[in-house]
């Protein structure tokens, strides 16, 4: 299916999306939040993909919403439709079944961020620039962001974020745990592959029950998290990747994992 604000190629189990305005720093426009939708939808089903990348063209990874295309909404309800779009397809992007790594150069701000955060991991290139500036055009974060922020790195930094909406560096972002590391900007690419290739291979449901029992177990309270946890754990053990694992640690070789 071709696209026209992202573009998308997969290969060695792993999908690369890559939003691509670079004349508008990769803005959140409007088709680029649906196509974002509709590839999501495709990677969620795809089996030859089992880890997923994304990333930006140019200098940004996305500089927020199309501020262009946002100063047309007139009322709260239109606001409402298009904060409810947002959600689901970012929603989609975090419960994605495989894991997502977001791999930032540049401009990560407002829905930029935003979208970073519904990944499952954020590598940082030494030039990336984090921050939610929606406050200074006078809105608070649509996307997730007073949520999925304080989640990660804690209310009070959140706060500070979010209500100077002034922008941090990919230090400073690893610092607060915002980003998990930081890479020279040449090398991100690589680095984000090489990740991803761990993760290709490692037994796939295994995988996927870990991601739900972070991602569910997190909006619950804790002995609910811990059952949940707990369904989650048993029934790996019905998966043969679980008898290979095992077995494969007890006759001292690596494993196959085989994903069933
Ligand atoms: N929307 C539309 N166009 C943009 C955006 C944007 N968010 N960001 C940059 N552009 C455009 C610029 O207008 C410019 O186009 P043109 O040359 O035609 O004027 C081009 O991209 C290059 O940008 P700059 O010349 O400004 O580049 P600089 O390197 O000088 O500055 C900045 C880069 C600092 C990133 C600057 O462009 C900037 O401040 N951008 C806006 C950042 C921002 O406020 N983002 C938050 C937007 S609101 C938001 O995200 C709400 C989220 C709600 C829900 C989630 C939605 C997905």
């Amino acid at each position: 299916m071709g696209f026209n604000t992202i573009t998308y190629e997969k290969g060695d189990g792993i999908a690369v999306v890559t939003l691509n305005r670079p004349k508008r720093l990769n803005a959140l426009c409007d088709e680029l939040i649906g196509e974002l939708g509709t590839v999501f939808g495709q990677i969620g089903e795809d089996r030859d993909v089992a880890a997923v990348i994304v990333t930006g063209s140019a200098k940004a990874f996305a500089a927020g919403a199309d501020i262009k295309e946002i100063i047309q909404i007139a009322s709260p309800v239109v606001a409402h439709e298009f904060g409810s779009r947002i959600h689901a397809v970012f929603n989609r992007i975090e419960g994605c079944p495989k894991p997502v790594i977001a791999a930032v150069a540049g401009f990560a701000l407002g829905g930029g961020c935003e979208l970073a955060l519904a990944c499952d991991i954020r590598i940082a290139a030494d030039n990336a620039v984090f921050g939610l500036p929606e406050i200074k055009l006078g809105v608070i974060p649509g996307g997730g962001g007073t949520q999925r922020l304080p989640r990660l790195i804690g209310v009070g930094r959140a706060k500070e974020l979010l209500y100077t909406g002034d922008s941090i560096n990919a230090q400073e972002a690893h610092r607060i745990g915002l980003a998990n590391k930081v890479v020279p900007l040449d090398s991100l690419m690589d680095e984000a592959r090489k990740l991803a290739l761990k993760l290709v291979k490692q037994p796939a449901f295994a995988l996927k029950m870990n991601k739900l029992a972070v991602n569910e177990g997190i909006n619950m309270d804790l002995y609910s998290a811990l059952g949940h946890e707990s369904r989650c754990f048993e029934i790996l053990f019905s998966t043969e990747d679980r008898n290979e694992g095992m077995q494969a640690f007890v006759e001292k070789r690596e494993p196959n994992f085989k994903g069933s």
